[in-house]
């Protein structure tokens, strides 16, 4: 792109999408309930989505249902859809019991494919976080639309910082503003005196998030709140700061002034232990007191990548890319039993809701990916410890319906000498891969899997890190990344970082890791594992809360 501006050789443009109160407006479009009712999602006695009406009443997230209906007398609380004793799919049942029924967030799932693929249609640089959020990287399409609508008008101007275009930011959205910055009174609106390359680039990025937000709201009827800046921590800062239903757009101008008082916890990548390191070593809590530190300073307390890395995000800046999400490695179903299962008369029914929940993920994976699963396990748990059984692979055409699968699970499991007490139980698809037949198929996806994400990556341009200016000090190399937030969690197997959304696949990967080594010594008999996979506490405790679907 030979006729791109100077000045955004090295500016991306990243959007944060997020949907408002998520599970809680898919029940609620599902059942026609309008958004200004005040709502909740329960789950068994307690609230995991409050929509905004009822958050104005006072109700907050993990709240018991008798203590929200005193809060709010007319709240509508929506269970989660579950499965019952030899239900094939998940269903609104009126009264679940958490001891014959399974929690399916399906629905949510579903509703997340729709979403991305309306962001897919505008990007294909997407870094999807859990179901209802993600980075879009715009720059390509936002950089294309300024060179056809601007560029051959302001051929003179390409060189400069400024481009001089008058922007109508009122239309695009809350404009963070600065008090320093120099305003003029153009016509009836207030205006900034200058608009740079930069500001054109976000404010058609706004125009592009009010385009994908208005696709959603039309064929979904969900809103979503989009973030716009040039660095994916700011533009997540952004996203949540004006909530529901809005877009904030962060101009370079107001960027530190924004900053300034966040608390630094809230910063990606600073809510965990790095966060807390910092807060207790030099006694702060705000983004701003970071900035009296230079960066030597902050070098020689934190090492030299990590210390570059505060100094700069503290400023709002930051060098991650946007990474396109890639197929899982694996898929599982998973259910806990508190009291313990203490017979196969009692087990008998989760051998048909496992199965069917798995299989529904086969084969919805395979539409989104095209990958098919080489072994299928069962992994049990029994006074702590954990055994798995390998019960062999299930080709395509045993995979019509789930009975095959079921089967075969039911056949295995029965055949294990000590399996109970069982206070866990979970089915597990691994060694997800292009089989011949996927490959001879042209599947209707919009997923990409790691080999043509990596092509895709190939394709787009790539941006490095902005040129030091005097206005503004970015980084002098990339950074690595250290995701170290309250969304991240630490392997104890391999001290890797996942992100949470990326846990239960992790874990999964050691497991078929064991597995295929297993397979290879003794097939078909149950093991003992080495090394028992986190508990949920352990997630939990690691994660800070943050939520994980496993009931
Ligand atoms: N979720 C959950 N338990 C948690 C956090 C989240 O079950 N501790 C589920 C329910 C949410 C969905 O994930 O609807 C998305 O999480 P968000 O944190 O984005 O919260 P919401 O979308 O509900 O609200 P907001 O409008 O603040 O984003
Ligand atoms: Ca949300
Ligand atoms: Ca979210």
């Amino acid at each position: 792109m030979s006729t791109l501006p100077t000045a955004l050789k090295n500016s991306r443009c990243i959007l944060h999408i997020d949907l408002d109160c998520f599970y809680c407006q898919v029940e609620q479009v599902r059942l026609g309930i309008p958004f200004d009712v005040p709502a909740a999602v329960q789950q068994w006695r307690g609230l995991i989505a409050v929509n905004y009406a009822a958050r104005k009443a006072g109700v907050e997230r993990h709240a018991d249902i008798d203590d929200a209906k005193k809060i709010c007398p007319n709240i509508k609380l929506l269970h989660v859809a579950t499965y019952g004793p030899n239900d094939t799919e998940p269903r609104y049942h009126p009264n679940p019991d958490r001891r014959t029924h399974k929690v399916s967030l399906e629905p949510y799932r579903n509703a997340s494919r729709e979403i991305f693929k309306i962001f897919h249609k505008y990007c294909g640089t997407i870094q999807k976080i859990g179901t209802d959020e993600g980075f879009l990287d715009v720059t390509e399409t936002v950089n294309q639309r300024l060179i056809e609508r601007y560029v051959p008008q302001l051929l003179d101007k390409l060189h400069d910082e400024d481009c001089g275009v008058l922007i109508d930011w009122h239309t695009l959205g809350v404009v963070v503003t600065s008090p320093d910055e120099d305003m003029s009174e153009s016509s009836s609106e207030k205006q900034w005196k200058t608009t740079t390359w930069r500001d054109l680039q976000l404010a058609i990025g706004a125009e592009l998030a009010t385009e994908i937000r208005k696709e959603i709201y039309d064929k979904l009827q969900y809103t979503c709140s989009a973030g716009i800046a040039h660095y994916k921590t700011v533009a997540k800062l952004c996203s949540s700061k004006n909530k529901p239903n809005k877009q904030t757009v962060l101009r370079e101008a107001a960027r530190q002034t924004f900053m300034a008082d966040v608390p630094f916890k809230k910063i990606r990548n600073l809510g965990g232990k790095l966060g807390a390191e910092v807060g207790s070593d030099l006694e702060i809590s705000n983004a701003r007191e970071l900035w009296k530190y230079s960066i030597k300073e902050l070098q020689d307390k934190f090492g030299v990548s990590t210390g570059l890395y505060i100094y700069n995000i503290c400023r709002g800046v930051d060098d991650e890319e946007v990474t396109s999400m890639k197929a899982p490695k694996s898929l599982m179903a998973a259910k806990a039993f508190n009291p313990a299962i203490q017979n196969p008369t009692q087990m008998q029914p989760w051998f048909s809701i496992l199965s069917v929940e798995l299989h529904t993920r086969i084969l919805r994976n395979y539409e989104d990916f095209g990958t098919w699963p080489k072994n299928i396990t069962i992994r049990y748990r029994s006074f702590g410890s954990y055994r798995t059984k390998a019960i062999g692979s299930l080709p395509k055409d045993d995979m019509k319906n789930n009975e095959s699968l079921l089967k075969k699970f039911q056949q295995s499991y029965n055949s294990i000498p000590d399996a109970y007490p069982c206070l866990g139980l979970d089915l597990i698809a691994s060694g997800l891969s292009h089989d011949e037949s996927s490959k001879s198929h042209t599947l209707n996806r919009f997923f990409t899997t790691s080999s043509t994400s990596a092509h895709l990556a190939n394709s787009t341009i790539i941006h490095p890190p902005p040129p030091v200016t005097k206005k503004n000090l970015f980084f002098k190399k990339p950074l690595p990344v250290k995701p170290t937030d309250a969304e991240t969690w630490v392997c104890d197997n391999c001290k890797q970082t996942v992100s949470v959304a990326d846990i239960d696949e992790h874990t999964d990967y050691h497991f078929a890791l064991e597995i295929s080594q297993q397979d290879s010594n003794a097939p078909n008999t149950s093991v003992k594992r080495r090394k028992s996979p986190p508990t949920n506490e352990d997630k939990k405790k690691k994660v800070n809360n943050f939520f994980l679907p496993r009931s």
